[in-house]
Order: structure tokens, then C-alpha cells, then sequence
């Protein structure tokens, strides 16, 4: 559930929602189009909640650059909810802005749509917000700014209130020595937060470090295999015999589901069912690998090009800051070519 009770405010915490997402891969011809729907769907909820605040934890779209209908479409249901008396923030998050001032992206033009619409607060940089008598701190993603930067330059609030809560969308730990987006803890202590939420990682968790209460939201929804959360049925990775098995009870159980057949190397899957997606899974060897926790390893999940580069990345040690920066700047290039 991601409704949080905050010094007796209803809050609202909705995480990476990654409007414009395509999903293709192994999904059937007459299925196309489902999936994004699902996104739609939920974030129109989201927006739905009853709830004193609503927090869009950044990464609202999935790219720097979105086709304009989802844009406008964005626009529509965040003013819709705000008519409705929804009091709705959206942080900035690590896809939405370049170090190029000179470009622009689907979340800078969303942020000027918006700009007079009362009950919507973009948060580009860190800021201090309230409501009622609650103070709060938003953190968007700066391309310039680091996150440690942003927080310990700011003053204490005006209004003498203790923080509530900060939110942002922020890396949890740090790989190599890239340190930009790494949640400020001590900054975030230095002026008296003892809670904060991040988006950014998709894995939903919870923790105490340094004193500090974290929440990891996670995002709306799982995107991808490894995102899902245990005993999901939106994303499942089975071997040939479980598929078979389930199918043989029912053969409708996929249908809002993406499936992922492990296959040793080699091996073959025939069979197709009606599903969301279906794709598979090669080891190389004659077993399929699972890393200490379990989970199947190694192989491309799809053959599209951010899976492939952040799988390389990642083998090769690269942090998930670099990675998504890396990623954004690719992105931005690609969307500019
Ligand atoms: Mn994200």
C-alpha cells in the first residue's frame, strides 16, 4: 500500500510510474498495447486515492523525450485530480533533465502546462513545502547539482516546523565513485528529518541506516523480470514443465501475466498461450543458473539495447548512478538523432 500517515496527514506515496513505456518484446500481435494500458490504469488510480497529499516519486515519464500524447494525456489526469481537490507533487527524476540547458524534455514542458494549476507542485530542485501546519521536503533530481549539495545548502524551513518527512528520488548505495545522486543522509539529519521516502529503485524495501527511517518505494508498478515483488502474478519466470503444468489447469492463466521460460542452451518452447508477454531465457550450460538468492542469471532477458548495455554495465561493475546517467545521455541522444 503506498498510503503513508505523516503527523496525521494522509500521504500518498506513488513511485517511478514511467508514463510512454512501450512494451513489445514477445508480446502477442493481438495483445500490443495492453500492457501500457495497464500503466494508464493504475496511475489514474493512484490519482484517485483518497489521500491529503499525493507524491509522484520522479520518473513520471519513462524518458527524457515522450511523444506528445502522453504528455497531454499526463496533463489531463493530473488536472483532472487537482479539480478534484487533490493536492499532487512531482518530484524531478534522473530521466527528466539535462546538464544541456538548451534541451528541453516531456518533464519541462509537463512543468510548464502546469506552472498556474493550483494543486500541482513540480519539485525540480530540493524544497521545503507545507501543508496545514506540516512541513515536508521534496528533492527533485538536479543534472548539476549533486543530492548531498542540493540539501546541505538549504536553510532551515521559514516557517520553524520540524520536517516531517523528505522525499526524493534518490540512489540508496554507492558503486565506484560516482556519489551525485546518493541519498544524503547526513544532510537530511542535519536539519532534523528522521524519514524519508525515495523513488528511483524499483524494488520496493524499507530500512533504518544511520538512525535514518528509509523507505524505497518502488515503483507503481513492476517494468521488467527482477522487478516484481515475491508471489507476483504480473511477472513470473518458470521453466518449461511449471508453464506447462499451469497451462494444463487453465490455459487463460497467463493472460495478465509476462512469462519468462527458462531454457537450457539449446532447447526449444513451441508452445504459445495467451499472455501479456512471453519470452525466454537461455543458460549456457546444461542447467540453468541461479545466483545465492535464487534467481535466474546470466543471458539476455530481451534483445532490445538498454537490456543489453545495462547488462553488460552491471557485469563490468558500473554503479546504477553511472548506468542511469549513462542511459540518459544515450537516451537523449537517441531521441535527438
Ligand atoms: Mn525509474
Amino acid at each position: 500500500m503506498p498510503i503513508h500517515k505523516i503527523s496525521g496527514l494522509t500521504v500518498n506515496v506513488c513511485g517511478d510510474v514511467h508514463l510512454g513505456r512501450t512494451f513489445r518484446t514477445g508480446v502477442p500481435l493481438h495483445r500490443l498495447g495492453d500492457r501500457e494500458e495497464m500503466v494508464w490504469e493504475e496511475f489514474e488510480q493512484q490519482l484517485n486515492v483518497e489521500a491529503d497529499l499525493t507524491i509522484i516519486m520522479g520518473d513520471l515519464f519513462d524518458k527524457f523525450v515522450v511523444p506528445p500524447e502522453v504528455v497531454l494525456r499526463a496533463y489531463d489526469l493530473l488536472t483532472t485530480a487537482a479539480d478534484n481537490g487533490r493536492e499532487i507533487i512531482i518530484l524531478r527524476g534522473n530521466h527528466d533533465a539535462s546538464r544541456d540547458s538548451n534541451k528541453k524534455s516531456s518533464f519541462d514542458l509537463l512543468r510548464e502546462l502546469t506552472w498556474k494549476v493550483d494543486g500541482i507542485l513540480v519539485a525540480e530542485r530540493a524544497g521545503y513545502h507545507r501543508t496545514g501546519s506540516t512541513v515536508f521536503l521534496f528533492c527533485g533530481w538536479s543534472p548539476d547539482v549533486s543530492a548531498h549539495d542540493d540539501v546541505s545548502f538549504l536553510q532551515e524551513n521559514k516557517w520553524g516546523e520540524p520536517v516531517a518527512a523528505a522525499f526524493g528520488h534518490w540512489d540508496i548505495t554507492q558503486h565506484g565513485e560516482d556519489t551525485h545522486n546518493l541519498i544524503p543522509l547526513d544532510a537530511l539529519a542535519n536539519l532534523g528529518v528522521g524519514k524519508v521516502f525515495t523513488g528511483h529503485i524499483h524494488k520496493a524495501d524499507s530500512f533504518t541506516r544511520n538512525g535514518m527511517e528509509v523507505h524505497v518505494v518502488g515503483s507503481m508498478q513492476p517494468y521488467a523480470h527482477g522487478e516484481e515483488p515475491d508471489g507476483s502474478m504480473l511477472y513470473m519466470t518458470l521453466t518449461p514443465e511449471q508453464a506447462e503444468d499451469m497451462l494444463a489447469g487453465d490455459e487463460d492463466v497467463f493472460a495478465d501475466s509476462n512469462i519468462r521460460i527458462l531454457l537450457i542452451d539449446g532447447a526449444e518452447y513451441p508452445h504459445e498461450f495467451n499472455c501479456l508477454s512471453r519470452t525466454f531465457k537461455r543458460t549456457l550450460s546444461g542447467v540453468a543458473k541461479v545466483d545465492e538468492e535464487g534467481n535466474p542469471v546470466a543471458a539476455y532477458d530481451t534483445f532490445d539495447l538498454r537490456t543489453m548495455i545495462s547488462t553488460t554495465l552491471t557485469e563490468f561493475g558500473i554503479s546504477e548512478a553511472l548506468q542511469s546517467r549513462i542511459n540518459t545521455t544515450l537516451t537523449e541522444k537517441l531521441s535527438h538523432a
